[in-house]
């Protein structure tokens, strides 16, 4: 099934199940050689733990957001994005209407219980027309987004399992946001809770 959230967002309930073992394959490969890390903003360590892969990754430090090249804590580049993903990636851009996407980068978010994510927009990655495809993984969450402007009223989805959704066109630029995970059991990932998205970057580097 397919539900447009709002203009240029496209929810697929359920879609990455079949690549769930693939994917969990490829979240432990990239963590072999960028291990997951909570940055530090200047608000204080992020709740989610996060790593990355493809030709560039998101990074924090107190002096700001940015993707580059390599992983400030390894020095290393960052791994290369595992064809599973990039597959499920395009192919779900795609089914939502976005044809010829081309991800160089996927950010890959851990939350336990108790981690969120604050309001924000995504608006660092100098592709404006290219949408952000997001895939969750492991036990559920309460997934809040609104307008283009931070006050505008906010609807609530419980992003599930398997579940992606694919932000563009008119949605790219949504504040949106995660209340904190609740505890409770999902076989594969245990308390766990694991967020994929995939971008097109054009930065400076
Ligand atoms: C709507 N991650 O990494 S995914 C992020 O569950 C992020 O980890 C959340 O927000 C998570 O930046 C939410 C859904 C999502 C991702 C990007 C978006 C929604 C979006 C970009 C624009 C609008
Ligand atoms: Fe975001």
């Amino acid at each position: 099934p397919r539900t447009v959230l709002t203009e240029g967002a496209v929810w697929l309930p359920g879609f990455a199940l079949p690549d769930a073992s693939a994917l969990h394959q490829a979240i432990t490969d990239v963590s072999v050689i960028a291990p997951f890390r909570h940055f530090h903003t200047r608000m204080g360590p992020m709740s989610a733990a996060m790593t990355s892969c493809g030709a560039c990754g998101w990074t924090a430090d107190p002096s700001g957001y940015r993707y580059t090249r390599t992983d400030p804590q390894t020095g290393l580049f960052w791994p290369a994005m595992p064809d599973a993903l990039r597959h499920l990636a395009v192919r779900a851009a795609a089914e939502a209407g976005y044809d010829g996407f081309d991800p160089s980068s996927c950010l890959i978010n851990r939350y336990a219980p108790g981690a969120g994510m604050g309001l924000h927009q995504d608006r660092d990655e100098g592709r404006p027309e290219a949408p952000i495809v997001s895939v969750s993984l492991g036990v559920p969450a309460r997934f809040s987004f609104g307008g283009l402007t931070r006050n505008e009223p906010k609807r609530i989805i419980e992003l599930l399992d398997g579940d992606v959704v694919v932000w563009g066109g008119a949605s790219r630029f949504a504040w949106h946001g995660v209340s904190r995970i609740r505890e409770t059991f999902h076989p594969q990932t245990g308390a766990m809770r694991y967020n994929l998205t995939f971008r097109a970057i054009n930065v400076a580097l």
